[in-house]
């Protein structure tokens, strides 16, 4: 597999983001992690932030790089002329959301495949949504998220 897409909102980075990164690295040549711009969307971090606290979430791993887009994803996959989006996948709630983009971004453009990785137990009940609730109520969020990532929550509540 050479260059796999590895999109989201990532607001932020959970450890069950980076548990995927981690995995897609050892399955892909190279692994980019992109950040979703949505100017409508309400996010706690700017999309700046987002990619600078990925940047250090990953910075271990040799074959990822992190970057940025807008519009539509399949776009920005074959911008990059690469034939592999990975997705995370939690419970069933998440899969009739996912399957219906896979099939929408198959439509678009056949030649790109959309893989699953399951999440890891630990991690199955994480989201970026639920840690920013806890921390906002003072809730403990230790080892839900990357260090850099937990100090930045609690700098920005
Ligand atoms: N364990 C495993 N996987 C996880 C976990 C976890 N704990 N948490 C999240 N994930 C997975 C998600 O399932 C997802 O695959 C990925 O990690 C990113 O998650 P989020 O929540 O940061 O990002 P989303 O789901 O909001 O991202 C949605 C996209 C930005 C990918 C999507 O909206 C998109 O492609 N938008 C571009 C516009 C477009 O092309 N639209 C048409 C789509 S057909």
């Amino acid at each position: 597999m050479k260059t796999g897409i590895y999109p989201g909102s990532f607001d932020p980075i959970t450890n069950g983001h980076l548990d995927i990164i981690e995995r897609a690295s050892k399955l892909c040549d190279k692994v980019i992690v992109s950040v979703l711009q949505n100017p409508n969307k309400n996010s706690l971090f700017s999309l700046e932030e987002r990619v600078t606290l990925i940047k250090e979430a990953v910075a271990a791993y040799k074959n990822v790089t992190v970057d940025c887009f807008s519009g539509l994803l399949i776009d920005y996959v074959k911008k990059n002329d690469a034939k592999v989006i990975i997705k995370g996948l939690r419970a069933v709630s998440d899969f009739e959301y996912e399957f219906q983009m896979a099939l929408m971004n198959r439509k678009l453009a056949p030649d790109v495949e959309t893989i699953f990785l399951m999440t890891s137990s630990e991690n199955s009940y994480l989201s970026s949504s639920l840690v920013k609730e806890v921390a906002k109520f003072g809730g403990c969020i230790e080892g839900l998220v990357p260090e850099s990532t937990k100090k930045a929550i609690f700098q920005k509540i």
